[in-house]
């Protein structure tokens, strides 16, 4: 097969609201991918729950645990960071990375609860460092949608009054509202980070081609010449 044009794989990251089909459009842009160049493509998820601090996380998100909030936080973190040093071989091997949530999930779900409101900055820094996605598409659906789609599941986050306050930091993080956010550094925000809004309240078929639309306008079809970037610089 024809060698790969570009020096790297892209790093792709889909973040979303709960039941915007982040899963869903993951693996159907895997596909595009594949069928559009011969450079590998492989998809990744956090939290890795498959992991020690995977297996911590999981059991609080089940409930089945409690950690106080800023604990949990770090172990998200960490999980992240367990794995950063895979996807930047992945990376500059050539394989393009499509990523099921990301540092950005990190800061909404913990800068939604209340004990962490005023600490945005502390919520961002323990990701300062890892690879920084090529481009980030958030796959935006209101409550009314996402309660169309079925109830809620049964983790500890799946509860509306939670993923109302998610949402609006996600907003926050995109600049899609003007909030003052006044230990928010801008490199922090989703601006400066190539971040894109799909709305995720169409069909699934809709979706993935404003999913594609993104990656291709991004210039990340067949991987970057970019320099791989770092959190949050
Ligand atoms: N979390 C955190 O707190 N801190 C962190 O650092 C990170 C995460 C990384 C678990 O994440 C929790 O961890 C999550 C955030 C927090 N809590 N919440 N909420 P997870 O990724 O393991 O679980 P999830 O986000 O809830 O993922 P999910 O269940 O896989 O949802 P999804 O990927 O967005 O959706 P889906 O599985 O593709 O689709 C959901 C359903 O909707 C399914 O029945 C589909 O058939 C349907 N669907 C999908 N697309 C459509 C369209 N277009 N129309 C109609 N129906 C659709």
């Amino acid at each position: 097969s024809p060698a790969p044009s570009a020096a790297r794989g892209a790093f792709i990251v889909l973040e979303g609201m709960d039941r915007a089909g982040k899963t869903t459009q993951a693996s159907l842009l895997r596909a595009k991918l594949a069928a559009q160049s011969s450079r590998p493509v492989e998809l990744i998820k956090f939290p890795d729950r498959t992991t020690a601090i995977g297996t911590m996380i999981d059991a609080y998100l089940r409930s089945a645990t409690d950690l106080d909030d800023r604990a949990i936080h770090l172990l998200f973190s960490a999980n992240r960071w367990e794995c950063a040093a895979r996807i930047e071989a992945a990376l500059a091997a050539g394989t393009t990375l499509v990523c099921d949530r990301y540092a950005f999930s990190g800061i909404a779900f913990s800068a939604a609860k209340p004990s962490l409101a005023d600490a945005f900055e502390w919520c961002a820094t323990p990701d300062t460092g890892l690879p920084a996605p090529d481009v980030t598409i958030f796959l935006d659906l209101s409550p009314e949608t996402a309660a169309e789609r079925g109830g809620y599941g049964r983790e500890r986050y799946e509860r509306e009054e939670v993923q109302r306050a998610v949402r609006a930091v996600f907003a926050r993080i995109g600049g899609q509202q003007e909030a003052d956010l006044p230990d928010a550094p801008d490199a922090m925000l989703g601006r400066a980070r190539n971040w894109r809004v799909v709305d995720a309240g169409h069909s699934v078929e809709e979706v993935a081609a404003a999913v594609w639309a993104n990656v291709h306008e991004a210039g990340l079809a067949d991987g970057t010449q970019a320099p791989l970037g770092r959190l949050w610089a």
